[in-house]
């Protein structure tokens, strides 16, 4: 989860990031990076800088590692990565905007704060778009994976690839969730996203944007009433300490993504661009063990706590109320017909 509140602006932080609240530390590891200069000041010239919300034993985090062994592996040292983990940069809105500017080499996100720069990524997060987490893996691994990642190059950042992120549910701190006439007048928070904002006020609710390093604080003071994501993320940010009903709406079950910033990967010469994609691929199969093995133990241990989980027996009548909000971001053919053909795909597995 990320951990620190945005640090006030200092007289050391650029007056262009001071006015974006971008982070005075964010400022000085992307100066490092920028200089060729490893976090601790000493020229590596070897690590790419990467960054991820979540705590350093979450499989995001670890599967980064594990593309960076690979790299290291396959070029005797010469290519690694450092990973800045536990949101210790900022949000991912924040750090996205320096990836782009060439500051941070490696982001891992979710595809959220990527939806209002590529439109094409607020697909995967249509609701009830994918039947399961196997038709998602089967859809992200072919062609129109592919598709979406490359539409991200004309942004500044190329698309590496796609990770596990499970079904979204929500939780509160005030009742279980069993129609959508349960949502009516809560304040959920949502990520920075339009698509969230539009399902949420579909169900009836409040939509608060903010980012998930604010959630657990605002959880307790009762700015908002609940949220919505996976098992893993309601757990290590413990937000179930303060919304106990969590409620299995499986509404949305998007991936996490992982890119490179393009201004790092013009400087790479033919044959290390190759071994980065290589790498970031092999890192999937690896990450999607330990996601299995997570989305198990964290269920496990969040029952065990005494939280109240109840199952949604009609889902179709939120896929009823949520699925209308497709219309406003199918908008173009290139849209259509990947969502057509994400449809026509089936389960699978
Ligand atoms: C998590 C995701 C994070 C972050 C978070 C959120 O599932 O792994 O990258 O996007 O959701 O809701 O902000």
């Amino acid at each position: 989860m990320e951990t620190g509140m945005r640090k006030p602006a200092s007289a050391d932080v650029p007056a262009s990031a001071a006015a974006k609240g971008i982070s005075r530390r964010l400022v000085l590891v992307a100066g490092a990076a920028g200089a060729g200069l490893s976090a601790c000041g000493v020229r590596s010239g070897r690590d790419f800088l990467s960054t991820d919300t979540h705590p350093e034993e979450y499989p995001t985090v670890q599967a980064v590692k594990e593309m960076g062994r690979l790299l290291n592996v396959g070029t005797d040292g010469r290519l690694g990565i450092k990973i800045y983990a536990g949101g210790q940069l900022g949000s991912e809105q924040d750090t996205l905007e320096i990836t782009v500017f060439g500051g941070l080499d490696l982001n891992r996100v979710n595809l959220a704060p990527l939806n209002s720069i590529e439109p094409l990524t607020t697909l995967p997060a249509l609701p009830f778009l994918f039947k399961s987490n196997a038709h998602m893996r089967r859809a992200l691994d072919s062609a129109i994976g592919d598709e979406i990642l490359a539409s991200l190059e004309p942004h500044g950042l190329i698309g590496l690839c796609f990770y596990d992120s499970g079904d979204r549910n929500f939780y509160n701190t005030r009742r279980p969730i069993r129609t959508p006439a349960d949502m009516r007048g809560l304040k959920i928070r949502v990520p920075g996203s339009d698509l969230y904002v539009s399902m949420i006020r579909a169900l009836g609710a409040d939509a608060t944007p903010m980012s998930i390093a604010e959630v657990y604080q605002a959880l307790v003071q009762g700015v908002i009433d609940g949220a919505e994501n996976n098992w893993p993320s309601y757990e290590s940010g413990r937000h179930f300490e303060a919304a106990r009903y969590y409620s299995l709406t499986q509404h949305v079950i998007a991936p996490e993504v992982l890119v490179m910033s393009k201004s790092r990967w013009d400087k790479l010469d033919e044959a290390d661009r190759a071994l980065v994609r290589q790498a970031a691929k092999a890192s999937v199969p690896y990450m999607r063990t330990l996601w299995d093995q997570r989305v198990e133990e964290s269920r496990a241990r969040l029952m065990a706590s005494g939280i109240e989980v109840n199952e949604v027996e009609d889902k179709d009548a939120f896929a009823a109320v949520m699925r209308p909000v497709w219309d406003r971001y199918i908008v173009s053919d290139q849209a259509q017909r990947l969502v057509s053909q994400i449809e026509a795909m089936g389960e699978g597995e």
